[in-house]
């Protein structure tokens, strides 16, 4: 059994979801942020079996594209000055970013 996470953009999410549905795969979807955009993002939980893993790659495959966004330059005052930019730039984003980890134990009770 595995964990999929599967972070994605706001845009794919609802798209997402339901072809995941469409396709008997169970999901959370969790509203999240990334770090380098502060900007929103969606993260899917999904647990399936071993050998449907590659079937799920897919379906977030079909159902996340990748865009280009713009990075507006963010202050350093108060902030960590590392991350300061001090020009807008362009950044491609998604379609998805995942994660596969193994599953030891599923309770549900
Ligand atoms: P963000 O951290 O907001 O990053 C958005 C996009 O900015 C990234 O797209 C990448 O193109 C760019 N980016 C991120 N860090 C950068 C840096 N230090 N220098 C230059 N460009 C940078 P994606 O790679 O498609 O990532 C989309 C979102 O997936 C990320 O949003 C973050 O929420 C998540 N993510 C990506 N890699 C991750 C990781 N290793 N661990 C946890 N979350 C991750």
């Amino acid at each position: 059994m595995k964990m999929i996470f599967a972070i994605v953009q706001d845009q794919d999410s609802s798209r997402l979801l339901s072809a995941l549905v469409d396709h008997n795969f169970r999901a959370t979807k969790l509203s999240s942020s990334g770090g380098f955009l502060k900007s929103g993002n969606t993260t899917f939980m999904i647990v399936t079996d071993d050998i449907r893993v590659d079937k799920c790659l897919d379906v977030i495959k079909e159902n996340c594209k990748s865009r280009d966004q713009m990075v507006a330059p963010v202050s350093p005052m108060g902030g960590n000055a590392d991350s300061y930019i001090p020009y807008p730039v362009e950044v491609e984003v998604g379609g998805a970013t995942v994660f596969v980890l193994p599953v030891e134990g599923f309770h549900h009770f």
